[in-house]
């Protein structure tokens, strides 16, 4: 049947040609000064099906921004005290903001202005006489072009067989997770589990039976954490959990539920139920010793819990 699928990283199912416009977001930050102008854009940008936010300054478009989370900015080259192009600066000097594409329109504007605008990361420039349909065909074209961008970052980190993360996002947020639990005073566990003689699963059974005992075996595994933990198919039918605020007993315990689940997978293949199972390595590290233990010596640790684990017969938890 269907595997359950578990969000943040289960997401674009889509193919990219099927991105329906329809489904494209459409939030819109307007930073226009003038009320008319500004008025006359809001409606032809509600008549292009927006969903229309508008500031008159900087400082307003700032605090819009944190609060709106507009999908793109439409900004007046020509804004008081600064002007268009210190907002892109601003905005793309800032990780949170720079992705957010943005357009600058203008009654005019120098050649020089718009290369520079373009060079500081605007997505586009504008300038009189526009027709406002074309206008709002460009913010249109922006905001496809960001989120094709998104889908495309969202699956480059997403495992396509079991739809858990993959190794580059769990090597990419390892060490937030860390630094998180250095703040906080918290520890972090680290879970390494690996299906149990999985080579003659696909031997015995084919290669198609064992993709399902993959895809399975993860939704287990996803389903057996806190949605704050991490889960990642590391490798061929190796899984990784990255558990923080997570002391030992607590990623023990997550480890033998994990454990148990997988023994207790009831996968049939012409009739015949393939047995399953799964040995698990468990490493943590206190508060304390976050300073000086690396993300990359607890991987280790956990492999060679891991290690000990399927010399001691396999089907177990080691730490
Ligand atoms: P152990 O208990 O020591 O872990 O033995 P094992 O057979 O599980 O370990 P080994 O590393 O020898 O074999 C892993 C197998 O996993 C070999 C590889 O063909 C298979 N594999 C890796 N990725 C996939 C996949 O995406 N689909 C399927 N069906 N098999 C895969
Ligand atoms: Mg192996
Ligand atoms: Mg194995
Ligand atoms: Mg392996």
């Amino acid at each position: 049947g269907p595997v359950p699928r578990r969000g943040p990283y289960a997401e674009p199912e889509r193919m990219m040609d099927d991105l329906d416009p329809v489904d494209l977001p459409r939030k819109v930050l307007l930073i226009e000064p003038c009320r008319d102008e500004q008025a006359w854009l809001r409606n032809e940008l509600a008549g292009g099906q927006m969903e229309v936010y508008t500031a008159a300054d900087l400082i307003t478009a700032r605090r819009a921004v944190s609060l709106f989370r507009p999908n793109l900015i439409l900004a007046q080259l020509r804004l008081p005290t600064h002007g268009g192009l210190e907002l892109v600066r601003l905005l793309k000097g800032d990780a949170e903001t720079r992705p957010i594409p943005v357009i600058l329109y203008a009654d005019l504007a120098t050649a020089d202005e718009r290369v520079l605008a373009l060079d500081l990361g605007a997505a586009d420039v504008v300038t009189r006489p526009f027709a406002a349909a074309e206008l709002i065909a460009r913010v249109r074209a922006a905001i496809r072009a960001r989120h094709l961008v998104e889908i495309l970052e969202a699956r480059a980190h997403i495992d396509a067989l079991t739809g858990l993360a993959n190794r580059g996002l769990l090597e990419d947020r390892l060490p937030r997770e860390w630094e998180g639990c250095r703040r906080r005073g918290q520890p972090l566990s680290i879970l390494m589990a690996d299906l149990d003689h999985f080579k003659s699963i696909n031997d015995t059974y084919g290669h198609a039976a064992g993709d399902e005992v993959l895809r399975r075996a993860a939704a287990a595994m996803a389903h057996s954490v806190r949605v704050s933990d991490l889960v990642a198919r590391y490798g061929g039918e190796e899984f990784v959990v990255v558990a923080p605020d997570c002391g030992p007993e607590t990623a023990i315990d997550l480890a033998e539920r994990f454990r148990l689940a997988v023994a207790a997978l009831r996968i049939v293949e012409h009739g015949v139920p393939i047995p399953v199972t799964a040995s698990v390595g468990v490493a943590s590290v206190v508060a304390d010793d976050l300073d000086d233990a690396t993300p990359a010596a607890l991987l280790k640790r956990a492999d060679d819990a891991l290690y000990h684990a399927k010399q001691s017969g396999r089907n177990a938890t080691y730490t």
